[in-house]
């Protein structure tokens, strides 16, 4: 099984480490779409902490992921999921049926973030510090 995500992965931390491990247990080859820093400023008009380059190479080195592509825009998901050739589409519940109408395309399946942790918490923790 092909398994596809998506996600910023900015300040990476536990819960993105966990997301992604959990992912690749569902299946044998993990590809994951990184949101580039054009991306992020359109949906959250700022720019990660982490460049795209960065953050990508992160997620490349890490031993439970097989491939890693920029997400250029979150209107693409089913032409990725089919330029991938994806089987299962899975995202942390904070995205809970948003990505339902993909269905027809292949399995999407929620798994339960890590709690009480965030890069907005981070960010927070190390600017009061
Ligand atoms: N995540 C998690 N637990 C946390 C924090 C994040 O399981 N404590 C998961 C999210 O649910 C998501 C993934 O880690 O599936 C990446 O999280 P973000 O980097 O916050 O991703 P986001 O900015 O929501 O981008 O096309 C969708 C977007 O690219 C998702």
């Amino acid at each position: 099984m092909r398994i596809i995500t998506f996600g910023t992965f900015d300040v990476f931390h536990v819960g993105h480490v966990n997301i992604l491990e959990r992912a690749k247990l569902h299946g044998s080859h993990l590809i994951v779409g990184v949101s580039s820093d054009q991306l992020n400023m359109s949906k959250k008009q700022r720019y990660p902490v982490y460049a795209e380059n960065d953050r990508t190479h992160i997620i490349r080195s890490l031993r439970c992921v097989d491939e890693v592509f920029l997400e250029e825009s979150l209107e693409l998901k089913a032409e990725y999921i089919k330029h991938y050739n994806a089987d299962i589409l899975i995202m942390g519940d904070d995205w809970e049926g948003k990505f339902d109408h993909l269905k027809d395309l292949c399995e999407v399946i929620y798994l339960p973030r890590t709690p009480s942790v965030s890069t907005t918490e981070i960010i927070e923790i190390v600017k009061t510090h």
